[in-house]
């Protein structure tokens, strides 16, 4: 993938940035060399009809606390304070919540995906792809970055 900026992706390899203490680029390459997790999905597109696919890749929650996010440690709660938003090259946004993913809280189990339909992604880049996903709308295609944010600010 071709890129003028230096905060998006570039040659398949996503910023990770934000409330983090590690933030990095994510190469599907090393990706891969996590846990990997298997999702198959279907979904109901309203423009596009039926889709069936099926994605391997490790969870998304995993690659954020490989990162190391600003939580306090000792509280539990914290954590639910934290969001995620994860933008698409052509300005397509999901956003999840730390609680969403989080498995003493949602449980959803999105993963961040190297394959697609046994097609490696290496050069395109991973997916995000997340259970439930009716209309399909948060398979984000060709990430330009995750970003992580816990400011309280947005609510006020
Ligand atoms: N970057 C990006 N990814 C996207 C979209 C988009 O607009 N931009 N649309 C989503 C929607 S609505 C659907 S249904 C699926 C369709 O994926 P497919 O064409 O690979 O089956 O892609 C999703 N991924
Ligand atoms: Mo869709």
């Amino acid at each position: 993938m071709e890129s003028t900026s230096t905060d998006r992706a570039v040659d398949g390899r996503v910023p990770l940035s934000g409330a983090l203490r590690e933030p990095a680029w994510l190469s599907v390459a090393a990706l891969r060399l996590m846990p990997q997790r298997e999702l198959t999905v279907s979904f109901e597109c309203r423009t596009s009809g039926l889709r069936r696919h099926y994605f391997s890749g490790p969870l998304l929650l995993e690659v954020l606390r490989a990162a190391g996010p600003l939580f306090d440690a000792d509280e539990r709660k914290d954590r639910l304070r934290f969001l995620v938003s994860v933008l698409g090259h052509d300005g397509h946004r999901a956003v999840l919540s730390w609680g969403e993913i989080d498995p003493e809280f949602g449980n959803t189990a999105a993963l961040l995906a190297v394959s697609m339909d046994c097609r490696d992604l290496d050069e395109e880049g991973p997916h995000l792809v997340v259970p439930g996903d009716r209309c399909g709308g948060r398979h984000i295609s060709r990430i330009a970055e995750i970003k992580v944010c816990a400011d309280d600010r947005l609510w006020r």
